[in-house]
């Protein structure tokens, strides 16, 4: 672990750090930071006048608009995204604000470099860059320890009401594994203007949701069969590894004639209050607008779990196999023995 204690340090050693969580960069430092800004502005202004208008929109649904019945059969089953607007009042806000006060000196994960180890920065620290950021590629807080936080009454109360799981995602089969055999699943992430997650679909056929506090955040989301080469075009380049170079080298592929019908993307930008269901599969570039403050957790339910299943056994088969033992003895878990059975042999 590398810890950055002090701003002015930090700030130093800022490219150093940089170039670490993304070795990639380095050859393009040179590239003009002004310049690469304006250009991200001009496609997210034209997404907003295509998308005031589109037919290619994420659907959006109020919380309290669908039963989870409705949901299971209308967006779950059928693999669709969705957008649920929850009531965001100043209560979210108050308790970001206590959540800041009470861990502004703990060190968040904001990457890791090139040797494996992981990069951490203070809280307070990293909100200060936040506000001075006019980095091209800015850091981002990926942080999977603080949802899971446990210790004195008052500042747990503030981590479990911030970290809530929407009531559509209650259903995890992954939950049924102890904390330290689950691969990371849960992450607070925070992250300057045009910071961003590059186009990719989770792992493990896991679906996620993600539910914005704080900010605003610009989606994409492609079908699970769209070709990986059109979306990652040009693969000796690394044009498409940062969120910002995505959407100004790829993204008016996209809207040009000959990209075919079936893989034109969703598009939607985010606010807070509003949770977005990513179904396995999906492809997603995600673009912070505004410093932006968001939840996400990875999970497997049952609409899911199939491909889940095939995927960890294939990817992950020691993970795949104590998953197994923990479903086979979690009754509540759902699945049947035999569902998993002929994978077993092949363990
Ligand atoms: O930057 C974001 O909000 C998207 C995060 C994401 O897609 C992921 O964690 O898999
Ligand atoms: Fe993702």
């Amino acid at each position: 672990m590398r810890r950055y204690r002090k701003l002015h340090r930090l700030l130093r050693n800022f490219d150093h750090v940089k170039v670490k969580v993304r070795p990639h960069l380095k050859n393009k430092e040179c590239y003009e930071v002004t310049q690469h800004r304006k250009e991200v502005a001009f496609v997210v202004e034209g997404l907003r006048v295509i998308s005031s208008s589109n037919k290619f929109n994420v659907e959006n649904t109020f919380t309290n608009d669908v039963s989870l019945k409705e949901f299971r059969d209308r967006f779950e089953k059928a693999k669709i995204p969705v957008v649920v607007s929850e009531r965001h009042d100043n209560l979210t806000l108050v308790r970001l604000c206590s959540f800041f006060k009470l861990f502004k000196d703990r060190y968040f994960e904001c990457g890791e470099d090139s040797d494996g180890y992981s990069i951490e920065i203070k809280l307070k620290d990293f909100l200060i860059y936040t506000r001075r950021c006019k980095d091209r590629f800015p850091l981002y807080i990926f942080d999977a320890w603080i949802p899971h936080w446990k210790g004195a009454a008052r500042k747990q109360t503030v981590v479990k009401k911030l970290f809530q799981t929407p009531r559509f995602f209650k259903q995890d089969y992954l939950a049924c594994l102890r904390k330290e055999e689950r691969p990371p699943w849960k992450w607070l992430l925070i992250g300057p203007k045009y910071s961003g997650t590059a186009v990719h679909v989770d792992p493990l056929g896991t679906s996620a949701w993600n539910r914005l506090l704080f900010g605003e955040k610009l989606w994409l989301l492609f079908p699970p069969e769209t070709p990986a080469e059109m979306l990652k075009w040009n693969q000796n380049d690394s044009c498409w590894e940062e969120a910002s170079d995505w959407f100004i080298n790829i993204y008016p592929k996209t809207q040009c004639n000959s990209w075919p019908q079936e893989y034109k993307p969703l598009v939607t930008f985010q606010y807070p209050g509003d949770v977005i269901y990513v179904p396995a599969g999906w492809w997603h570039v995600v673009l912070n607008l505004k410093t932006s403050i968001a939840v996400t957790q990875n999970f497997v339910s049952k609409e899911n779990f199939t491909l889940a299943w095939e995927l960890t056994s294939k990817e992950k088969p020691d993970l795949a196999l104590i998953w197994s033992k923990a479903l086979m003895k979690n009754t509540n878990a759902g699945i049947k023995p035999f569902q998993l059975s002929s994978d077993l042999i092949q363990l």
